[in-house]
């Protein structure tokens, strides 16, 4: 969603490499569906670390209001970023070809020391969808139509299990 007075997106998706794109599109798609059209950064903690800072520095007067940030190995890209900001951080551990399943993400990404939070998700494909799904939740505090929506989601979620479940009958 556009935000309505800055006309700029409210929520960033940030990934540290090209590689974490194919499982990160279904987080900017879900975020999509909610009506909201991210920014979508590359910046990695390690290779672009400045770049990192900058983006986490400037992110709160850009008009964002939650950032989700992806990556996968020593994934530190979530961390670093909330070193720098006071805004919500949603990290996403992702399974890297070379990584150890997202294990090492997950790590990497929960375990911040206290007074730096990130709220983190699961890895991979479920992960990035729930990362969008809690951006809305954080931006729907103050949105009646995104709370709507939400709403709407679980009442979906809530009939589509039901039908599952009467189909086993
Ligand atoms: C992390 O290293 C990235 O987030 C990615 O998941 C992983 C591998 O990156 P590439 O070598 O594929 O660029 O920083």
């Amino acid at each position: 969603m556009a935000s309505k007075k800055t006309g700029k997106s409210t929520v960033a998706v940030v990934m540290g490499s090209d590689s974490d794109l194919a499982i990160m599109q279904t987080c900017i798609d879900t975020l999509k569906d909610f009506g909201i059209k991210p920014i979508v950064r590359i910046i990695s903690a390690h290779r672009t670390p400045k770049v990192a800072a900058r983006f986490a520095q400037g992110a709160a007067k850009n008009g964002i209001k939650v950032i989700i940030a992806a990556a996968g190995m020593a994934a530190h890209l979530a961390g670093a970023i909330a070193g720098w900001t006071t805004l919500p951080v949603i990290g996403v551990p992702l399974a890297a070809k070379e990584g150890l399943a997202g294990l090492d993400a997950l790590l990497s990404t929960v375990q911040m020391p206290s007074g730096v939070p990130v709220a983190t998700v699961a890895i991979g494909k479920a992960g990035a969808k729930n990362a969008a799904i809690l951006a809305v939740q954080i931006l729907a505090i103050s949105d009646k139509t995104l709370a709507g929506k939400l709403a709407r989601l679980k009442a979906a979620q809530s009939k589509d299990v039901a039908k599952k479940n009467a189909a086993l009958k």
